[in-house]
């Protein structure tokens, strides 16, 4: 046995439920410390779903059988579309109130404290709307490829899904994931200050076949245009280089077709760009011969530099990476072994090498990456870790393919100020208090 499997594991208790107003953090705060005294002896599922049934001790706990190793268990397919246990409602998207002043313009975040791998569930994948979802009829949408094409074409679903298809593993990071985080807003749970992100198979025809099938001009077509299905002139410019590339127009997505929330029947997949670009309810595909400049690249999605110039087109989402467990609002019940995870992932290629850190910044130990390590995917690090019960702060540091190394918050406002909302992909860091309740904390370095 080496030292870390002969130490006592300690338990993790998850976040408290509920939202991120501070009146409501703090009553669930308040909840969870009158329940704790109770809670030590159960799992963290128990306290997750807030069932205080006291667990059977001792002997009783093996040899005491439970209803459900005598009777009759449910029948086949009494769940054509199975759900989740009812142990694990803790586990839900959630909305920020007052992030957007409706929710047909909002956010739904990811609970990456509650996942594992690197796939996100369909039903908690994250969701950006700029007006409201759709659940679009397949047999009425449509298609259209026009612009510089010898063949303008109009595809129906079944038109689209006879193709050639690929499946391809990627992450889908909005660009404003982790913007409050360029001032000291203090959300208190990585759902908030990470949970626009998710990871999942998309299957679909390669935009370049498309393209090739229209006859795309590929003299003069310089550029792309995506435009979607839904009342939110969701309109975006790609290259014609990226276009031709490792684009996706997707139908499926985890095996299925795609969610509504997520662009059902059809969304353009575009592995390693911000979230932005990847139009949902995909209608129409234009080729043109300069930048469309359109709201959401014009007024939208650039980034303030110290300079007050606005940077546009900052399309590619920067190495990062984020501790998942333990994570704000969590609480450590005992000290002991812990095993510290985390997501890692690149716009520019693979994750190379993910660092922790347990003491702020000032020593670093390489995680274990867990395969499959893929390319524009989400990428799962490990590393053992035994807490002493004195405070601690966690950080994680990716470094990709490319050489890039994941910038600590000043570094990056060395160079973007301080006035940014997009595309923030510095280090984050987790306070460790003695009491072992984990918070969000900023560290500058
Ligand atoms: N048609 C359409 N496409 C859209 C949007 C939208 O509002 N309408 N939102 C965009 C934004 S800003 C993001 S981050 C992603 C979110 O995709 P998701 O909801 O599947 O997570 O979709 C993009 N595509
Ligand atoms: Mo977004």
């Amino acid at each position: 046995m080496n030292s870390l499997t002969d130490q006592p594991i300690g338990r993790v208790v998850p976040a408290p439920e509920g939202h991120i107003s501070g009146e409501q953090l703090e009553q669930a705060r308040t909840a969870r410390r009158q329940f704790m005294g109770k809670a030590l002896a159960m799992g963290a599922g128990a306290v997750a779903a807030g069932r205080a049934v006291a667990a059977p001790k001792g002997e009783d706990a093996i040899l005491k059988l439970p209803a459900h190793t005598k009777g009759l268990g449910k029948p086949v397919a009494a769940l054509g579309y199975g759900v989740p246990s009812q142990w694990e409602g803790n586990l839900q998207r959630r909305e920020s109130p007052g992030l957007t002043r409706v929710s047909q313009a909002s956010v739904s975040f990811c609970p990456l404290q509650g996942l594992f791998g690197i796939i996100t569930p369909s039903g908690l994948h994250f969701e950006r709307h700029h007006q409201g979802w759709w659940d679009i009829d397949p047999s009425q949408h449509r298609l259209m490829v026009n612009g510089l094409v010898k063949r303008q074409r109009v595809f129906t679903m079944d038109d689209l899904m006879r193709l050639p298809s690929v499946s391809r593993i990627h992450f889908i990071e909005c660009g404003a994931n982790s913007g409050p985080e360029w001032g000291n807003v203090a959300l208190p749970t990585v759902q908030y200050t990470h949970g626009m992100i998710s990871c999942a198979e998309f299957t679909g025809v390669l935009l370049s076949t498309l393209l090739e099938m229209c006859g795309v001009d590929k003299k003069n077509g310089k550029y792309v245009l995506a435009e979607g299905a839904d009342g939110s002139s969701m309109t975006r410019t790609l290259a014609m280089d990226r276009a031709m590339d490792d684009v996706v127009v997707a139908w499926g997505m985890n095996g299925e077709m795609l969610r509504p929330e997520n662009g059902y029947p059809l969304r353009l997949v575009v592995p390693g760009v911000q979230g932005v670009s990847w139009v949902k309810y995909l209608r129409r595909i234009e080729v043109g011969d300069q930048r469309y400049g359109t709201k959401d690249e014009s007024i939208h999605y650039v980034d303030l530099m110290p300079d007050g110039t606005h940077r546009q087109y900052t399309s590619i989402q920067e190495c990062k990476s984020v501790i998942t467990t333990p994570s704000g609002g969590q609480t450590l019940l005992d000290q002991g072994y812990y095993n510290v995870t985390g997501l890692a992932w690149s716009g520019r290629g693979s994750v190379k090498r993910v660092d922790v850190s347990v003491d702020g910044g000032r020593n670093w130990r390489t995680a274990r990456l867990e395969t499959p390590v893929l390319s524009k995917a989400l990428t799962r690090f490990n590393i053992d870790w035994v807490w002493d019960g004195k405070p601690a702060i966690l950080m994680s540091r990716a470094i990709d393919s490319t050489g890039y190394v994941q910038p600590s918050l000043n570094a990056l406002r060395a160079v973007r100020g301080t006035r940014s909302i997009y595309h923030n992909n510095a280090i984050k860091s987790w306070r460790v208090g003695s009491n072992g309740e984990v918070t969000n904390v900023q560290v500058n370095g």
